[in-house]
C-alpha cells in the first residue's frame, strides 16, 4: 500500500531489543548486571564482540571489535560467550507478543522486526499506544527492554527507534517527517555506508536538505539504482511494505582466488575460509539446510554448480568443508585453474520437524 496513492497512512513500529545478547546475559545471571559485559569471545581470543552491555559501551566498547581491543579499552569487563539458544528463545517470544497486535511482521534479525499496525488485532488504533503496549509487554513478560520507533514508513521507524535507546519510544509523525529528513546526516540513511557518505562529503552533500538539492536523475547518474531510493527516502516517501512471509531460500557466499590455480592445497583453503563465512551467517540467521552446493568458476569465466541433499539439515563449518571439497572432487576439473569458489546452503524449510521462522531477510532490499 502506497500512502502516496491511497492517501492511507501507514502505521508502521520497529522494534529493536537494546543491547540484545548482553541484556539477556544479565538478566539470567544476576551477578552480570550493572556490569560490562562483552559477548563474544575471551580477550586473549582471536574473537570479535557481537555486543556489549550499556556499562561497557562507556569504556567505548562496540560490536564487531576485537576482543583483545575490548580487554584494553576495559579490563574489569566480564567476557563471555554467546548463548544462541537462550537469544533464539527470546526472539520467538517477541514474536509471539507482536503477535497479539498484528500479523503482518517482518523479522530483520533476532532482535528486531517491523510491524504494520494500520490495522491491529486488538482495535487499540493507537500505533503510539500498540508500541508502549508491547514495550511493557517485554518488560513484564521477559524482563528485557526494547525501545520502538513509529512512525508512517519503515525508514522513519527504523530510525527513530535508534533515536532514544535504551528503552526509547520515539514517533516521528507525518507532519515532522520533512524537518526530520532535511537535518539528518546522510550516514543515517538507510543503504548509505561509509563510503558512499565519504564520496557524499566530498561533494559536500553532508545532510538531507543537501541531499534533496540534487534530481533524481543527478542522483542515480551519481549512486545508481540507490539514487531512485534516496530521491524518495530524503522526501518522507518508502513505499516499501511490511512483508511479513519473506523467507530465505539460501544463505551462501563465495571468493575469487589471488591467482587462477588447480592446486587442490590452495583451494581447500579458500573453501575453508567460505565454508566458515557461511556458517556464521547461517548461526546469525539460526538456520540450517539440507543441500550444500557449490560453484566453480574457471579462468575462462565459464561456471559449473555441484549439488548434494541430504535428508538431514546441515550447518557447521566442518561439515560444510566437508562435503564441499567431496563436491569439488566429483566435479573433476582435471588441469583447468579455476578463478571462483562458492558455497550455498538451501532447504532451509521443507522438513516438518525444524520449526519455520515467520521470514528472514539476508539481502539488501530496496
Ligand atoms: N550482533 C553481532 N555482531 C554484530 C552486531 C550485532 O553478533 N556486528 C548481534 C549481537 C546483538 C544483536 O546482534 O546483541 C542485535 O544487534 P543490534 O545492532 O540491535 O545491537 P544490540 O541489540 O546489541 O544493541 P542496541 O541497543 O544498540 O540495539
Ligand atoms: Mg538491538
Amino acid at each position: 500500500m502506497s500512502e502516496e496513492n491511497s492517501g492511507v497512512l501507514r502505521k508502521i513500529i520497529h522494534i529493536d531489543m537494546d543491547a540484545f545478547y548482553a541484556s539477556v546475559e544479565q538478566r539470567d545471571f544476576p551477578e552480570y548486571r550493572g556490569k560490562p559485559i562483552v559477548v563474544g569471545g575471551k580477550p586473549d581470543s582471536r574473537g570479535v564482540v557481537a555486543t556489549a552491555s550499556y556499562e561497557a559501551r562507556q569504556y567505548g566498547i562496540r560490536s564487531a571489535m576485537s576482543c583483545s581491543k575490548a580487554y584494553q579499552l576495559c579490563p574489569t569487563a566480564i567476557f563471555v560467550y554467546p548463548r544462541f539458544d537462550a537469544y533464539t528463545n527470546v526472539s520467538r517470544a517477541i514474536r509471539e507478543i507482536f503477535h497479539r497486535y498484528t500479523d503482518l511482521i517482518e523479522p530483520l534479525s533476532l532482535d528486531e522486526a517491523y510491524l504494520d499496525v494500520t490495522e491491529d488485532k486488538m482495535g487499540i488504533g493507537s500505533a503510539i499506544d500498540i508500541a508502549q503496549s508491547i514495550k511493557d509487554a517485554i518488560k513484564n513478560e521477559l524482563n528485557l527492554t526494547a525501545s520502538a520507533g513509529v512512525s508512517v514508513n519503515k525508514f522513519v521507524a527504523k530510525i527513530a527507534s535508534d533515536m532514544n535507546k535504551p528503552d526509547g519510544l520515539t514517533f516521528i509523525g507525518p507532519s515532522k517527517i520533512k524537518a526530520f529528513m532535511e537535518k539528518l546526516p546522510v550516514e543515517k540513511f538507510f543503504g548509505i555506508g561509509k563510503v558512499t557518505a565519504a564520496r557524499m562529503k566530498s561533494m559536500q552533500i553532508i545532510t538531507g536538505a543537501d541531499l534533496k538539492k540534487l534530481s533524481e536523475s543527478q542522483l542515480v547518474a551519481q549512486f545508481g539504482k540507490s539514487g531512485r531510493f534516496y530521491y524518495k527516502v530524503v522526501r518522507g516517501i518508502d513505499e516499501r511494505p511490511v512483508q511479513s512471509n519473506r523467507e530465505t531460500k539460501s544463505v551462501g557466499a563465495e571468493d575469487t582466488l589471488s591467482e587462477d590455480t588447480n592446486d587442490d592445497s590452495v583451494m581447500h583453503s579458500l573453501l575453508q575460509q567460505i565454508s566458515e563465512t557461511v556458517a556464521k551467517r547461517l548461526e546469525k540467521y539460526n538456520l540450517k539446510g539440507k543441500t550444500v552446493t557449490l560453484k566453480i568458476k574457471f579462468e575462462d569465466f565459464k561456471q559449473i554448480t555441484r549439488s548434494r541433499s541430504f535428508s538431514f539439515s546441515i550447518h557447521k563449518a566442518e561439515t560444510i568443508y566437508r562435503e564441499a571439497i567431496k563436491l569439488l572432487d566429483d566435479a573433476e576439473i582435471g588441469f583447468k585453474k579455476v578463478r571462483l569458489l562458492g558455497i550455498t546452503l538451501s532447504r532451509f524449510y521443507d522438513d516438518a520437524s525444524i520449526e519455520k521462522p515467520e521470514s528472514n531477510q539476508l539481502e539488501f532490499e530496496f
